[in-house]
Order: structure tokens, then sequence, then C-alpha cells
């Protein structure tokens, strides 16, 4: 089923991209939750975690690859940031295509909510 994640791939809904490749696209959380929240997304849909499966391996490690990429680019890779991937209910995900946010310049804290 399309999300509104499809809808930003297409260019259908306009977003603030700031990475794009054959096989990624990055754009700004609408709701940031840290002075950094970026999405890392696949092109292909996948709608949850749970969805993937042997040989899928390269869907996930693109999106760190980009996110660590991104981080180093803008320069708090040394400082650090974190990387989260929600599943389902009790993970909180909301949009059913899987996404990495990417949440930096502010200390996190641990445990999360
Ligand atoms: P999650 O709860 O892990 O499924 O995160 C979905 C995130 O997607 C949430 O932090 C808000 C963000 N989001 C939802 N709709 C839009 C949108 O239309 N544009 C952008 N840029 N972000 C969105």
């Amino acid at each position: 089923m399309a999300t509104i994640f499809d809808k930003i791939i297409a260019r259908e809904i306009p977003a603030d991209i700031v990475f794009e490749d054959e096989n990624v696209l990055a754009f700004r959380d609408i709701h940031p939750q840290a002075p950094v929240h970026v999405l890392f997304i696949p092109k292909r849909a996948v709608p949850t975690l749970n969805d993937l499966g042997e040989g899928d391996e390269a869907v996930v490690g693109r999106l760190a690859v980009a996110a660590a990429a991104y981080a180093k680019r803008e320069g708090f890779a040394d400082d650090g940031y974190r990387v989260v991937m929600n599943c389902n209910r009790d993970g909180g995900q909301t949009v059913f295509h899987i996404h990495l946010h990417l949440l930096a310049g502010r200390p996190m804290a641990w445990p999360p909510g």
C-alpha cells in the first residue's frame, strides 16, 4: 500500500530532501525531535522491518551507510548521533515504509521513551 513516503519519492508532495542516490532518499522529518532529524528511506517500499528477509541486507545497510556519510559531511559524526528504526505498534511506527531516523545536535537520553 502506498504511503506518504511514496509521494515524497515521486515528488508529488514536497519535502526538504538532503540526500538522494539510486536506492535511498533522505529528507528532514516534518516533526523534528532534535536539532537534526533526517529520515533515510529506501526507494523500494517495504512496510516494516518484519517484511525483510534473506537477500534484503543491503536495503537497511544502505540507510545506515548513507546516514553515517551524512553525519560526517555535516560535521557532527564525532560528537555523535542516534539512529532509530521503529517497527509496528509497540515500536511507535506510524508510516509503513521502513525508515531510519537520524537524530543529532543534542545529547540523547537512555533508555528511550
Ligand atoms: P515513525 O513513527 O518511525 O513511523 O516515523 C514517521 C516519521 O515520519 C515521523 O517522525 C513524522 C514523519 N513524517 C510523517 N509524514 C511526513 C511528511 O509528510 N513529511 C515529512 N518530511 N515527514 C513526515
